[in-house]
């Protein structure tokens, strides 16, 4: 029998840009990577229903951000700030007190890290788990390789406990391989691998 975990003050959960740039027919599409969008909605409504803090963040470019192949960067033109395709999915659940935080919204950085992602207002992520009192942090979402990776290590350089949701991250895989070398990465570094399943509803 796996471990079970029950849910309580001081735990929190971080989804990273569960947005449609990420999903199927998305500038950035990930073949699969809608199959997590059942988990990671089920996780929010357990975070919900206890009201515990609950994060988004969103990939949040401005047009011609250094990450684009026009401006020699890696990835196809995606995520740019208010268009659809930087939206979060229709299928995401988004409860009320759900906090947005926004990244890589500086045209000549890139940013793949949530930590320091901002809301509106100027609040980072690392202020808001601070006064929210968090030391346990869930974290879901896209991409295993990329910005899920660079969150997690963030938060484990900070001291938090920090537990992958294992069943609700997709990888790119732009070479074979990365995801799971992500996973081991931020196991090597202290997160522990989780399943949803594994939260007790
Ligand atoms: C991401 C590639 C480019 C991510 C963002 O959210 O993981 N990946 N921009
Ligand atoms: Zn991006």
């Amino acid at each position: 029998m796996d471990k079970r975990y029950a849910l309580q003050e001081g735990d929190a959960l971080v989804i990273v840009d569960m947005q449609n740039c990420f999903l199927p027919g998305g500038t950035l599409g990930i073949n699969g990577s809608d199959r997590i969008i059942p988990p990671v909605n089920r996780t929010i409504e357990a975070f919900a229903k206890r009201e515990l803090p609950i994060a988004l963040s969103r990939d949040w470019h401005p047009p011609g951000h250094i990450s684009f192949a026009e401006q020699g960067g890696p990835w196809p033109v995606h995520g740019v700030a208010g268009t659809v395709d930087a939206a979060f999915s229709p299928e995401l659940i988004i409860p009320g007190g759900a906090v947005v935080f926004s990244k890589a919204t500086d045209r000549d950085h890139e940013e793949y890290s949530a930590f320091l992602a901002k809301t509106e207002n100027g609040m980072t992520l690392r202020s808001w788990l601070g006064e929210n009192a968090v030391q346990r942090i869930w974290i879901g979402g896209l991409a295993t390789d990329y910005c899920v990776l660079n969150t997690a290590l963030d938060m484990l350089r900070a001291g938090y406990r920090v537990m992958v949701l294992i069943d609700a991250v997709f990888a790119v895989d732009v070479k074979d391989g990365d995801g799971e070398r992500a996973i081991v990465e931020m196991a090597a570094r202290g997160a522990e691998m989780v399943t949803t399943g594994q939260i007790e509803a």
